[in-house]
């Protein structure tokens, strides 16, 4: 048997490399991994448990809410609050940030979180995730937190990731100094580094994207897509389609086996008027951190995401994130036919 590393073992070797390390964020982190350990049983047992289906509201996505999707979010908010270490954070499942009490359990540090991805597959029983961004405050703590702090550019990020429960619960993240990935032991009750310095090849064979939207996509994207059928030595392709529907189970089996994940604007909804669907806050800038640490490329079609100056607090971006050479192939089309 190998060395036998837990998650908090190495939160804490991490931290301590830090000049002014005091804990705080290690126990941060780890108040997120129990979160989501609290998240897993629930999803588990959902069927059991009746809180399969939907809750019967709107979420401001304009999205009906899943009764899990309110569960994930009350038990990180409530985990949050608890750990004492957080200012403010943002959520996907609600409009406002919300503000820490004023008291002892109001710490220094900004959570903006998706409770849990996917939402839609959970009835099927299908890989779904909670994704997480931790920043620091952008206003003295001597005033009371507000949109700016949770409303920052993904380079100042001091910590992302995401937890998977698929056939395993893996939680995986990055502090800055490369990407570890932990699987959670039920024998032991706890996460154990399984995935060390994960690097994504530089190009995949797979692309994953909802084809189904391919008419309200732009030219660019369209022919890129188009071309990944074609027969070419050099380029390997035709490549796989594999399409989950859920963000973090496609983008962690690129994240391994390399290849690209489209979520492009389109004009199914605005025929004048190309919309994106995924957030940037709590989807799109944790998943380009990790990504960007293990080698590889996150962009909006022009941009890198983490160059994004946030402008609303549920602000949807177009994502195309994987390995470096496919997004950069990406962009060319971009660059050739939409610009
Ligand atoms: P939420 O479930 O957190 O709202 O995330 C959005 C999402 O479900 C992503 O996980 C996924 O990549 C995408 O939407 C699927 O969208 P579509 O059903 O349009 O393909």
């Amino acid at each position: 048997m190998g060395e036998i590393i837990t998650i908090h073992r190495h939160m804490l070797d991490t931290e301590q490399k830090y000049p002014h390390a005091t804990g705080k964020f290690t126990a941060l982190l780890h108040h997120i991994a129990l979160a989501a350990r609290i998240v897993a049983a629930e999803v588990r047992r959902a069927g059991l448990a009746g809180v399969i289906g939907t809750s019967g509201s709107l979420n401001i996505q304009d999205e009906e809410v899943q009764k899990l999707d309110i569960l994930a979010h009350e038990t990180v908010e409530k985990l949050m609050i608890e750990s004492g270490y957080v200012a403010a954070m943002a959520s996907e499942e609600v409009p406002d940030i919300i503000v820490a009490p004023d008291d002892h359990r109001r710490g220094n540090y900004i959570v903006n979180f998706d409770p849990l991805d996917g939402s839609s597959n959970i009835d099927a029983n299908v890989s779904i995730g909670t994704i997480f961004s931790i920043l620091p405050r952008a206003t003295p703590k001597e005033v009371e937190p507000s949109e700016a702090d949770c409303m920052q550019s993904g380079r100042k990020q001091l910590a992302s990731g995401y937890v998977i429960y698929g056939s395993s619960m893996m939680f995986v993240y990055t502090t800055g100094a490369g990407v570890q990935g932990f699987t959670y032991d039920p024998t032991i009750g706890t996460f154990l580094l399984s995935h060390k310095n994960i690097r994504t090849p530089e190009y995949g064979k797979i692309y994953s994207v909802n084809t189904g939207n391919k008419k309200f996509w732009s030219e660019g994207v369209r022919n890129y897509i188009e071309s990944l059928h074609d027969k070419d030595e050099e380029r390997q392709t035709p490549f796989s389609s594999r399409y989950i529907g859920s963000l973090v189970a496609d983008f962690h089996r690129n994240l391994l086996y390399g290849g690209i994940f489209l979520y492009p604007a389109d004009t199914k909804k605005d025929p004048n008027k190309p919309k994106p669907k995924l957030r940037l806050l709590y989807e799109a800038n944790p998943l380009a951190y990790v990504v960007e640490q293990a080698g590889g490329k996150a962009s909006d079609g022009t941009r890198p995401i983490m160059d994004i100056e946030p402008t609303e607090l549920h602000q949807r971006v177009p994502l195309f994130i994987g390995s470096r050479k496919n997004v950069e192939e990406l962009e060319e089309y971009i660059r050739r036919y939409d610009t």
